[in-house]
């Protein structure tokens, strides 16, 4: 460590700013993003993978039932939000969660019949809901920032209890999905 800080000396301010920038940030981003791939559910009919952020086009925006921005500052100013966070949709409709910024993704904690799906980071991602009830999601690093979203399908309430208490649902997340769910059983 004494060699390499006397070396960083020599070298002058500037280079060690780059330095330490090109060092650090892949590490420090691979640690906060790190997401078990297996996991991911590839809903075929409409997933948008390996494509940059703001890849979506008008038309396939217009094409789904609800587009969902995933944004790191939301429309109330807080950090990490979808918008909107509530989709109500009819059985087969469509959703589209677009990366708006970088950093998120989609994750379901609950939803009927157990369904999983999982997107990847960074990347706009959409899912068909073919089976009625509600679903809520998350953000898998922002979670307990409040980062989280409900689908409901079908105006199915069906699966309400389960949706209403979860582990997953993580600091910000929980008081915030239960008012969206309180919101549609009043
Ligand atoms: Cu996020």
């Amino acid at each position: 460590m004494i060699i390499r800080r006397n070396l960083i000396r020599g070298i002058g301010a500037s280079l060690i700013g780059l330095s330490a920038h090109n060092i650090l940030k892949p590490a420090l981003a691979a640690k906060s993003f790190k997401i078990e791939e297996e996991n991911i559910c590839n809903n075929e009919d409409f997933v948008i993978h390996n494509e940059p952020v703001n890849d979506v086009t008008e038309i396939q925006m217009a094409a789904v039932d609800d587009v969902v921005h995933m944004l790191n500052v939301g429309p109330n100013g807080s950090r990490f939000r979808y918008d909107p966070m509530l989709s109500v949709i009819d059985v087969g409709g469509k959703v589209l969660w677009k990366a708006t910024t970088k950093g998120h993704n989609v994750e379901f904690m609950v939803a009927p019949d157990d369904i999983k799906y999982k997107s990847k980071m960074h990347k706009s991602a959409g899912y068909t809901f073919t089976t009625p009830g509600i679903y809520t999601y998350k953000c898998t690093p922002h979670v307990s920032a409040g980062m989280v979203g409900v689908v409901v399908v079908g105006n199915d309430l069906s699966n309400m209890e389960a949706a209403m208490d979860n582990s997953q649902y993580y600091g910000q997340a929980k008081e915030l999905i239960q008012d969206i769910l309180k919101g549609l059983s009043a």
